[in-house]
């Protein structure tokens, strides 16, 4: 179900039954999520393993008890990982069903036990799968980042894939609040999907008003209760933060931004699962969005210390 990887992320223990993670963080690898074409299945599936990689050639694990100044403390204080690598959600690509049941399959127990799933896509039909784990169990709310809305109904007759992933979270009676953030340029959405979001509920913030406003205008709609999966497409961040996606656009939000909306939430432990979709490591430029990935994955463990799965209930 689950294939080792080869250098684990922050050569962290890996353990490939999702039901055994002692660890308060499971790093998982869901490679392939739904494709239009079949070309897509290829520009992503190598994204958890290039994350691996920029862990180990940043010494990551050698500096894991030194004092890390973005949260102000080590990353493991005690000298004892809060991280497990669950390795990647392997199947037939052909058959995008059977992946994204087995991802929610793999990730349930993970939920359950009161870890936090740190998931690596994919394209950004991944984080549906994600989401589905709470369901029966949490009420969870969703932060998505990215420059573009992904509320199409279907394209193509696809339903479920990455121009939809935000409508099918959407449909999940276990999310209460979804805010959407970093808007930008244009993309798949049309004026009627926009105005279906809104219509939904949705609070829709570009990343014209985070610049001009500050991101107190996002903190503003993450005080509702409950916990909240964080989704990143990483074409929602800058650019010059995260080069390596397919839609690069000028004008997305900045490493400061994220990563203060990744303290609000992680001070609280209110952070239930983050996932970072849509990252094309060819594309990348000196690893630069790999980085910033990992950046913001260790200021979720480093800040946010004690995960309690009832907060949200
Ligand atoms: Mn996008």
């Amino acid at each position: 179900m689950l294939k080792a990887p080869v250098a684990s992320f922050l050569n962290a223990e890996i353990v490939t039954d999702s039901a055994k993670v002692q660890t308060p963080y499971a790093f998982v690898g869901v490679p392939f999520g739904p494709p239009y074409i079949p070309q897509d299945l290829a520009s992503c599936a190598d994204a958890a393993d290039a994350v691996r990689a920029l862990t180990h050639r940043m010494e990551y694990q050698h500096t894991a008890t030194h004092y890390d100044f973005d949260w102000g403390g080590p990353l493991f204080p005690d000298g004892v990982w809060t991280v497990t690598d669950c390795g990647d959600v392997i199947g037939d690509p052909r058959d995008p069903d059977a992946i994204w049941d087995r991802t929610t399959e793999i990730l349930t127990p993970l939920v359950r036990q009161g870890r936090t799933p740190l998931v690596l896509g994919g394209l950004d039909s991944v984080p549906p799968m994600v989401v589905a784990a709470f369901r029966g169990y949490e009420q969870v709310n969703v932060l998505h980042i990215d420059a573009h809305l992904d509320f199409r109904e279907e394209v193509g007759g696809v339903t479920h894939g990455y121009s939809s992933p935000i409508r099918r979270i959407r449909e999940f009676d276990c999310v209460g609040r979804i805010v959407q953030v970093g808007l930008r340029a244009v993309g798949s959405g049309r004026p009627q999907d926009v105005a279906d979001a809104r219509a939904a509920g949705n609070e829709l913030i570009t990343a014209w008003q985070v610049h001009d406003q500050g991101i107190g205008v996002v903190l503003d709609k993450l005080r509702a209760p409950g916990r909240w999966v964080i989704t990143v497409d990483c074409d929602g961040l800058d650019p010059s933060i995260a080069p390596g996606v397919g839609w690069p656009e000028p004008g997305g939000l900045t490493f400061p931004q994220v990563r203060g909306l990744i303290h609000a939430l992680a001070e609280e432990s209110r952070i239930a699962a983050v996932v970072f979709t849509e990252y094309q490591p060819a594309r990348d430029i000196q690893h630069t969005t790999a980085l910033t990935i990992t950046r913001l994955l260790m200021n979720v463990m480093g800040l946010q210390r004690s995960v309690d799965p009832q907060a949200g209930r």
